[in-house]
């Protein structure tokens, strides 16, 4: 199996790469399922050109736990120990209590991430410069004693504080995994300085429960088959996968009748895909039309008085927290009365893009057609003050009453979840330290001058910067934080950072910066169950298809051999394998959560097991039919249109108690546009998960990296569709081909955020790699990422 011709022969087999397009050629053609051409995947039936399924052993596992929305079923053919094709779910759509759960073009190309004749094969240690990329190979036993050795050292020299275990979703959504492996070898040694929060909706995370207690404000997908009016507000599930199933429920939704608004500076697939209406916007203008949609929902007198006088906190001056002047209300912002502005659609038209005649349409339909469901994705919180946008959303959903109604929506982050399982491999810091995970680079620089106004929590102050690095199936050490050229520095010198780990399955921007690399395994070298996220309604089980592949090993087998020299083995693995790992938690989720839950063996034969109820689960019904009986798990028991808790802040400028526009640094009104004219974002790519399969060739030519121009910011630079240009700002610069193309809004540009970071031998990116142009500047109150507020400009190569 080492051998590389073998691997490329079976890899440049032409019929399967045929096979493989006729697939994915419809990636660019922005239909329903993903990119892939719905209709296709219906009329499709098992294909048994290439292997005859009766040659092969089948073996139902899930596409890789990394940190994409979805879980798809992946049918691995074996043959020999080798893995010769993979196939996918082939239910039809229709039975929406089993919904299908059809791969997309990554998981169809998983084979190919398994076989990549790329792959980490040994364990390696740097011999060059950190970040100059030269290793050398060393054996199993060497890379174990020498993590044992520098967890002991820069433990006994720094305390437990200075060891660091770095966001990383290359393995999040399973049993096990190199991240939870390291936290629970560092607890067992002392500890590590915890992190808090994630990248993905960070300040959405913070801010939601402000307004409603809680992140769980989401309902499930099938209680949008009783929506009248569906706004997918900077939301593109047809590309971005929030779950698997999500997407059949919006086509029965739209079946239904449901009329459709996405609200999107780009034309997304998803747009193309549902929408009845596409309304274009700037970034970072969102909660501008949020309050212009308030305005005339409030003048209109279009708003539910009895919902808000009865559930919530600061609508008007008769419902103000005691002590805050009525003229504090949200009323009296929208109305102007204070200010003297009134946030009328003319107003925010000039701010946000959307003209007022339309803002008044969207406003009036929203509020009329009930019920309605307001759906908030993600990049839009991923800005400068994010957490206005997460609950200015909350904010109109609680005017129109569609909050604890069955078709509504609450809006806000959006979590929901009613299938669980066991996570039987557990641990617990000592350490209670923590900081926002974004600020991770400040605590490798500044750690001991930081204060709870950097969002640290747990201790005054830490003793110490952060001097060792666990980064386990991440690329969050280079590619996917902000600032690349900003981090590289700091990571180069290895006077701070004294030791890093990473484990990955590719030479990737982060794994360049390891001190020991360790080649991990893929998904189908392991057990596991996967999970998807909290939106789904079931698990895959993640069976092993074949022995892991050259030297590679799971991180869990690796961790308890670095236990074992510190005389740690029987309490880092208590007995058990990652198998016994999965059987636990088959056993137990039978036993503690859900009595018909299959069994092991019958689990492992099906692959899939959906959990079924019998209505949909609906954001605070509980609390809208009973408020006394459950009360909103806020200060006052109600929702807090205005938060006291936030008032008390005293940070109004940045921090406001009710949510309104805040006009964003490097934001279209932001004087820095004059020099650098063009708003940046990044999306998440049909093509890849974040940086995951960015290497990948077939998927490059089902969906290239290239920037997306509108026709008019061309034309003024002279730059023609697919001119190689070059992009750049006081942070950095890259070097992208140019799609131009009508699907964006005139002033913004957009780079699908996770192509590797790939200088040339001057450091200039090649690939396109948008971090390079983001910053670390963290949002005012989630101290989170706001990785697409950027302001650039851009030249003809
Ligand atoms: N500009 C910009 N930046 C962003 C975002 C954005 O929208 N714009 N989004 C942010 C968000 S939401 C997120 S969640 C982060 C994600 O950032 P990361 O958590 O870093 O996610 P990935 O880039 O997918 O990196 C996962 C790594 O794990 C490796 N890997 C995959 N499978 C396995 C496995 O089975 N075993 C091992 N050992 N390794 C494996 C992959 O090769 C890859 O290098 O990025 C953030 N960064
Ligand atoms: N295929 C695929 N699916 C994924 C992932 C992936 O990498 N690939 N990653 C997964 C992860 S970890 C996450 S966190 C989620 C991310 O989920 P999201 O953050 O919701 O997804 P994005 O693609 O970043 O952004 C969604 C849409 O918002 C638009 N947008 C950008 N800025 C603004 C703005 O200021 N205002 C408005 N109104 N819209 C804006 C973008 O153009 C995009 O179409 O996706 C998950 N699913
Ligand atoms: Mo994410």
């Amino acid at each position: 199996m080492s051998d590389k011709n073998t691997l490329k022969d079976l890899l440049s087999n032409k019929m399967q790469r045929r096979t493989f397009l006729k697939w994915s050629g419809a990636i660019g053609i922005p239909v329903i399922a993903g990119g892939i051409g719905t209709k296709m995947l219906v009329d499709h039936k098992e294909e048994t050109k290439t292997a005859k399924a009766k040659d092969t052993e089948k073996i139902i596992s899930t596409c890789s736990i990394n940190n994409c929305g979805g879980r798809c079923v992946i049918k691995a053919h074996v043959k020999d120990g080798m893995v010769v094709r993979v196939s996918t779910d082939t239910q039809e759509s229709g039975d929406l209590s089993t919904p299908p759960l059809r791969a997309c073009v990554r998981g169809r190309n998983y084979r190919n991430m398994l076989y990549d004749p790329d792959r980490l094969k040994y364990p390696m240690k740097r011999v060059g410069k950190r970040g100059e990329g030269k290793f050398k190979r060393i054996s199993w036993e060497e890379a174990i004693e020498t993590i044992a050795s520098e967890v002991k050292r820069i433990g006994d020299k720094y305390g437990p504080e200075s060891r660091y275990v770095n966001y990383a979703s290359g393995q999040s959504w399973g049993l096990h995994g190199g991240k939870n492996a390291a936290r629970k070898l560092l607890s067992l040694t002392g500890g590590f300085l915890n992190y808090r929060n994630d990248y993905s909706s960070g300040a959405g995370n913070v801010a939601t429960p402000y307004t409603y207690g809680t992140n769980n404000t989401g309902s499930s997908f099938d209680s949008l088959l009783h929506s009248k009016y569906i706004i997918l507000w900077g939301q593109n599930p047809s590309e971005m996968i929030f779950s698997t199933p999500y997407r059949e429920y919006l086509m029965q939704a739209k079946k239904n009748g449901a009329k459709i608004i996405v609200i999107d500076p780009r034309y997304t697939d998803t747009a193309i895909a549902f929408a009845d209406e596409w309304i274009p916007i700037l970034p970072t203008t969102d909660n501008a039309l949020m309050d212009a949609m308030g305005y005339v929902i409030v003048k209109e007198k279009l708003h539910d008085q009895a919902f808000l006088d009865k559930y919530c906190i600061g609508f008007d001056g008769d419902h103000m927290p005691d002590g805050v002047s009525k003229s504090e209300s949200l009323k009296s912002y929208l109305l102007g009365e204070k200010d003297g502005i009134e946030k009328t659609p003319e107003w925010a038209e000039r701010i946000c893009g959307v003209p007022a005649g339309k803002i008044r349409e969207i406003a009036r339909e929203y509020a009329k057609s009930k019920p309605a469901a307001l759906i908030q994705g993600w990049a839009a919180q991923r800005q400068a003050y994010g957490e206005q946008f997460m609950r200015g959303g909350a904010q109109l959903a609680c005017l129109t009453g569609n909050v604890g109604k069955l078709g509504g929506w609450a809006a806000g982050t959006g979590y929901w979840s009613r299938s669980d399982i066991v996570y039987p491999f557990s641990y617990e810091n000592p350490v209670k330290a923590s900081i926002p995970c974004f600020l991770w680079t400040k605590a490798v620089e500044k750690g001991t001058e930081m204060t709870a106004a950097d969002g640290l929590e747990g201790t005054d102050k830490l003793t110490t910067n952060i001097k060792l690095i666990f980064n386990m199936a991440g690329n969050m050490l280079i590619n996917q934080h902000a600032d690349i050229n900003k981090t590289t520095k700091l990571l180069e010198d290895d006077s701070k950072v004294e030791f890093i780990v990473v484990s990955d399955i590719f030479m990737t921007p982060s794994a360049r910066y390891a001190d020991i690399l360790l080649p991990g395994t893929t998904f189908f070298e392991r057990y596991d169950i996967g999970v998807p996220w909290c939106f789904g309604d079931y698990v895959v089980f993640g069976d092993k298809t074949i022995d892991p592949l050259f030297e590679c090993r799971d991180e869990y087998d690796v961790f308890a051999e670095v236990a074992d020299k510190l005389g740690l083995k029987e309490k880092f693995t208590e007995g058990k394998t990652t198998l016994d790992l999965v059987k636990e938690s088959v056993e137990r989720t039978r036993k503690e959560l859900t009595p018909d839950f299959p069994s092991f063996e019958e689990f492992r034969r099906n692959g899939v097991h959906h959990f079924k109820y019998d209505s949909p689960l609906i954001g605070f019904k509980e609390q809208i039919d009973d408020l006394k009986k459950h009360p909103f798990e806020t200060p006052s028991g109600k929702i807090e249109l205005f938060s006291k808790a936030l008032w008390d802040m005293n940070q109004q400028d940045e921090i406001p108690a009710i949510a309104k526009y805040i006009s964003s640094w490097e934001g279209p009104q932001d004087p820095i546009i004059n020099k650098f004219p063009l708003q940046l974002i990044s999306w998440h790519y049909k093509r890849r998960c974040h940086s995951t399969y960015d290497n990948q060739a077939w998927l490059e030519e089902a969906a290239k990296q290239e920037m997306w121009m509108n026709p008019k910011d061309a034309e003024k630079r002279g730059i023609k569709g697919g001119d190689r240009v070059q992009v750049y700002n006081e942070r950095g610069s890259i070097y992208i081909d140019v799609k131009v193309t009508p699907r964006i809004t005139p002033g913004v540009a957009g780079i699908p955020q996770g192509a590797w970071f790939t200088p040339d031998k001057d450091g200039l990116d090649q690939r396109g790699s948008v971090n390079v142009l983001t910053s670390q500047r963290p949002t005012a109150l989630a101290k989170s990422n706001p990785q697409l507020t950027n302001l650039v400009e851009v030249k003809k190569a």
